[in-house]
């Protein structure tokens, strides 16, 4: 590390400390947001990254599928969400997600979320992990935001807990981490009034690493917030992480600013989005993995982030509609051969992995010879 670099910046003692991975305090974070060189913050995550991950860069061959996007939150940033008989509502049935589920290649991992429809039952999704378990045994589950938990506990007027073992019980190995968008109230108020509070999303995220089931996490950046309610995000993020140990994987995710209702018409700049990935991984020091989210980055910008501190790339996912509503000019798609040149590309050794970031294939194979 120059500490040369870092004192003509002034932050040779923010470079001392990720050196001796000693953990960073909000104000560290905001001089890092200030600092005008984002290769010099960049250079630091990647520090971080390394001593991580080596140059390993993981993907997953994946597929999402969103069941509904018929929602009783209607949170002003989303441009997916609608109400039920409003134009483009849909629900799609059993048939219809097994399908979906076995198109193309085998997937790892099925990436499932949708809205917070006002009656589809929790039995509904139990039968949905049970039929896709038969259907696709080798696939990772990971379905359902935690905002989703705690609707589904609403409807049928019991525990969140409950919902986790049963959906636990049905198949559920994993859990994305949407939902968490920015947690100060000061924010959510204007943002997503009807979503579970900050406080509550932690709670369950807690809840579902007790009963087993470890979760990623996000953060909805570059609309109407300050860089301080990011990094106040961070910590409580990084505070729930000290006592749970379920986090995984960051997610950063770029605001697509087409269709909201917040009157913000651009997301962040790319500056901004490798800054803001590089400061997630030098706060979230306890958060093994983060990644840059192609589908809302773009595969150009999610290729340059593996050097600003990220180590994963999510996957060839096959159909996305959350970002692309809201105006993501990314592909919908992208091969196992396409993520393995993206990564060698930029002077990584690809790790393909499971949900849960269990090495497979070539990798896995190689690790138990070794
Ligand atoms: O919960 C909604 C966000 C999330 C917009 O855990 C938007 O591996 C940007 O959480 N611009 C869903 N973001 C996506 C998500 C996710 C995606 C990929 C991987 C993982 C993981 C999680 O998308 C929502 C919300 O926070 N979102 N609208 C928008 N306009
Ligand atoms: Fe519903 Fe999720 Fe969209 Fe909010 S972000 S309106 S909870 S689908």
């Amino acid at each position: 590390m120059d500490m040369n670099w870092y004192d003509s910046l002034g932050l040779a003692d923010v470079a001392r400390k990720v050196a001796d991975g000693e953990r960073l305090s909000m104000e560290d974070g905001e001089r890092l947001f200030a600092c005008p060189d984002v290769t010099a913050v960049g250079a630091l995550a990647h520090h971080v990254r390394t001593r991580l991950h080596g140059d390993k860069t993981y993907y997953v061959v994946n597929r999402q599928i969103n069941y509904t996007n018929i929602c009783v939150n209607g949170c002003l940033f989303c441009a997916y969400g609608r109400e039920r008989g409003q134009q483009g509502a849909f629900l799609l049935s059993q048939d219809e997600i097994l399908a979906k589920a076995r198109e193309g290649i085998p997937p790892a991992e099925i990436h499932a979320v949708g809205g917070c429809h006002p009656e589809t039952p929790l039995s509904f999704y139990e039968e949905m992990l049970r039929e896709l378990g038969k259907a696709l045994p080798e696939a990772e589950l990971k379905c359902f935001t935690l905002v989703e938990i705690a609707h589904f506990a609403h409807l049928e007027g019991c525990s969140t807990r409950e919902v986790l073992l049963r959906l636990k019980d049905a198949g559920l190995v994993m859990m994305p981490g949407g939902g968490a968008e920015i947690f100060s109230p000061e924010i959510r108020t204007r943002i997503c009034p009807k979503k579970i509070t900050g406080e509550e999303w932690l709670r369950i995220a807690g809840e579902a690493h007790e009963v087993g089931i470890p979760t990623n996490c996000t953060m909805l950046y570059g609309h109407i917030e300050s860089t301080r309610h990011r990094l106040e995000h961070l910590d409580e993020l990084r505070r729930q992480q000290d006592k749970s140990h379920g986090f995984v994987c960051f997610v950063p995710l770029s605001f697509q600013a087409r269709n909201n209702l917040l009157g913000v018409e651009h997301g962040p700049t790319g500056v901004d989005d490798l800054k803001t990935i590089a400061i997630s991984r030098l706060m979230l020091d306890n958060i093994p993995h983060l990644k840059a989210y192609w589908i809302m980055l773009g595969t150009k910008l999610a290729q340059t982030a593996l050097w600003f501190g990220a180590d994963d790339l999510d996957g060839t996912i096959v159909e996305e509609k959350i970002g692309h509503m809201a105006g993501a000019d990314s592909a919908a798609s992208l091969s196992r051969e396409e993520l393995n040149e993206m990564i060698r590309g930029a002077g990584f050794t690809p790790v393909e992995r499971s949900a849960r970031f269990s090495e497979r294939g070539e990798n896995a194979a190689a690790k138990e010879v070794a």
